[in-house]
């Protein structure tokens, strides 16, 4: 009998999985009693962190307790792109997906943290899963080994269900621990974390700077006015010219790892530079909102760690008002010291953990505390001159004011559109 912990997506689609194949199982979670029960495996779901009982029950008892994603793994014929990183995943899978969907003839699935449940890919004849994969999902991998394999970067995330970040960076690694030297792994060589990993797989790297001699992969040659030219090291090179509508250099880090990916799989590379150059920034991911008197409005919602925040200062030359603030995932503000000094001209500062967030950036800029994010959007607009930008990148999870961080984005662009309406 197998038991499948947590009664979320994960746990509901795994069910009716099972349910469809005849095979014995019970869902249970946190709220029930586990005592009685005798699995001979456990699949738990991604969100049930690895200090809860579930976990210390597995290995008193000696059961193998896997994730969703290792058990799909089992079942799944086709081949993998598997994306994995502190920022960014969303947005690379989702092009990875639409190359692969417009410029390849295989059946391709979407899925993993990405939103629908991997399990959901088994028996579909899917060709290629691209699967957008968490710490929390990889953790609980045993022979999980993707065709490619992407990270993309790594900075402290996730503390409070990993506590150290060493558990967070092997989990992270676990993506390409079991591939071998016929499989991909593509790196960002710009991550002092990843540059030197040692690798079964054949390594691949992108970043934003000329690469080594000796190191094969995709780097920036030059800008200019939007267009990127960049070059495409494998045993020649060739140089590319990318337009795109995502803004700034980390979407261009995201742009190259796909460039990677199709052309490691043989994609016409003129072709995947057109779905780039239509490819539509996701929501709450620097999505602009509205002009209003001069002043530009961006909601960055989805930015929940620092990294993701210092990102989006650098995406502006000057004069940015940054509203910021939730809860802190152990975040360290005060490295944001040098952007907040050049850039940030006010921080505007809500959510349960605002004094904490204060007192680590309060001397590198003007800073105003607020207690909803309608008073923070109103302060924003009032301090702001024209040309300036605002900007709602808040470096923290929502769950103390909102629903998620989807729902912080949503509110914040209604806020944004109902001061348009009257002042625009
Ligand atoms: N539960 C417990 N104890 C706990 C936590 C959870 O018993 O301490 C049980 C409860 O029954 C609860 C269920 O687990 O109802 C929830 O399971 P879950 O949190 O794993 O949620 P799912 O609905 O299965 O969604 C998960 C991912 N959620 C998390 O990792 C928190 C979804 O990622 C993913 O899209 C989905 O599987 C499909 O694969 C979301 C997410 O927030 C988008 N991810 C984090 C992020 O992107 O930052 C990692």
């Amino acid at each position: 009998m197998i038991l499948i912990y947590g009664k979320g997506k994960t746990g509901t689609e795994l069910k009716s999985f099972l349910d469809s194949k005849g095979i014995q199982n019970i869902i249970l979670d946190d709220n029930d009693s586990i005592e009685n029960v005798k699995p001979e495996l456990i699949i738990v779901s991604p969100g049930v962190p690895f200090f809860k009982e579930i976990y210390r029950f597995a290995k008193k008892n000696r059961i193998p307790i896997i994730s969703d994603i290792e058990y799909a793994y089992r079942f799944f014929k086709g081949d993998i792109i598997a994306i994995t990183g502190t920022d960014g995943k969303t947005t690379t899978t989702s092009l990875i997906y639409d190359i692969f969907m417009s410029v390849s003839s295989k059946n391709v699935f979407v899925g993993g943290n990405y939103g629908i449940p991997f399990i959901n890919a088994v028996d579909k004849n899917y060709d290629l899963a691209v699967l957008e994969l968490s710490s929390f999902q990889l953790y609980s991998t045993k022979t999980f080994k993707p065709k490619i394999a992407i990270l993309l970067n790594i900075s402290k995330d996730h503390l409070d269900w990993h506590k150290k970040i060493k558990h967070y960076v092997l989990s992270k690694f676990k993506i390409f621990k079991n591939q071998t030297e016929k499989d991909y792994l593509i790196l960002n060589h710009d991550d002092s974390c990843l540059r030197n990993i040692q690798a079964k797989s054949k390594v691949y790297y992108f970043s934003l700077n000329t690469l080594p001699k000796d190191k094969k992969g995709i780097f920036l040659k030059d800008k200019k006015d939007n267009q990127y030219l960049l070059t495409i090291r494998d045993v020649s090179e060739k140089d590319l010219v990318v337009k795109t509508k995502l803004i700034g250099l980390h979407n261009l880090q995201n742009i190259m790892a796909s460039i990677l990916a199709a052309y490691l799989y043989g994609l016409d590379l003129d072709k995947v530079l057109e779905v780039i150059e239509k490819f539509e920034p996701l929501p709450h991911r620097i999505e602009f909102v509205a002009n209003i008197k001069g002043i530009s409005f961006y909601n960055d919602s989805k930015a929940t760690t620092v990294q993701a925040v210092e990102k989006a200062i650098d995406s502006f030359d000057k004069n940015v008002i940054l509203i910021l603030g939730g809860i802190n995932k152990g975040g360290d503000f005060s490295t944001l010291k040098d952007k907040l000094k050049e850039k940030v001209k006010k921080a505007i500062i809500i959510g349960r953990d605002k004094e904490e967030i204060k007192r680590m950036i309060e001397d590198y800029t003007d800073i105003e505390l607020s207690s909803s994010l309608e008073d923070a959007v109103m302060k924003a607009f009032n301090s702001a001159e024209k040309g300036y930008t605002v900007i709602l990148s808040p470096g923290c999870a929502s769950f103390d004011m909102f629903k998620s961080y989807a729902d912080r984005g949503e509110k914040f662009k209604k806020i944004v559109k109902n001061l348009e309406n009257l002042y625009g």
